[in-house]
């Protein structure tokens, strides 16, 4: 297998729903099925924080929601553990600015899809020069779901970086919403990355879609 394409890359960032089992009061092999059957183009295994799962049950967990991506065609991509990632093999592997070198992770997991968190235009810089595939980058607006999160800079930070010649895929990230969707990709974003939009939604299906719907009209214009 050969590097994902930057192409096909900005595609599959369109609608980029991230869980884990702790993001939703329901189990999240139902939320994930219901919001891959809406439209998701990417899904990221995030087992993260308070009361997340750990060894055996967090890789049993990442296997069933593995079979569901599988089944609907979308790749996986797991946040911060390049050894669950290379166990199960993955599609591929997201870290951010505190966890594993992105240098280091590139050697580990081959031509798997790399996703590194960038927050300026020095860290998207590093990042595309230790290999990544996509930057993500955030928060944009305000979120609850991120106990550690910098502060929200808005999309004026992805008008900024394209402007500075970044033209990595870029991957919008916090409280972003069917609302603000647009917005985010008019600045310069190949698609958004969501938690609690879709994972707290009473029809995750339905956000799903009108999701995919606000980044084609978006990316159309
Ligand atoms: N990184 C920056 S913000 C964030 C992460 C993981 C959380 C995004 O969650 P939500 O619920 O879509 O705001
Ligand atoms: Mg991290």
């Amino acid at each position: 297998m050969a590097r994902i394409a930057r192409e096909e890359m900005k595609k599959r960032l369109a609608v980029y729903f991230i869980m884990g089992s702790q993001n939703s009061e329901r189990p999240a092999v139902d939320v994930l099925k219901e919001a891959l059957d809406g439209g998701v183009t990417l899904f990221q295994f995030r087992e993260k924080g308070a009361g997340a799962l750990q060894g055996a049950e967090k890789e049993a967990l990442a296997r069933q929601l593995q079979r569901l991506c599988r089944a609907h065609g979308v790749p996986l991509i797991v946040n911060d553990d390049v050894e669950l990632a290379i166990a199960i093999d993955a599609d591929g592997v997201h870290v951010g600015q505190d966890d594993e070198d992105a240098r280091r992770v590139r050697e580990k997991i081959g031509d798997k899809i790399l996703g590194v968190s960038a927050h300026n235009v020095e860290e998207a810089r590093a990042a595309i020069e230790a290999g990544a595939d996509y930057i993500g980058v955030g928060p944009i607006y305000p979120t609850r779901s991120k106990e550690d999160a910098n502060e929200a800079q808005g999309p004026e930070i992805l008008r900024s970086l394209r402007e500075q010649g970044i033209a990595i895929p870029i991957v919008a990230i916090g409280g972003i919403t069917v609302d603000n969707a647009q917005a985010v990709i008019e600045a310069g974003a190949d698609g958004v990355s969501v938690i609690s939009a879709i994972a707290s939604a009473s029809e995750p299906k339905a956000v799903a879609a009108a999701l995919a719907a606000a980044v084609q009209a978006a990316r159309s214009r």
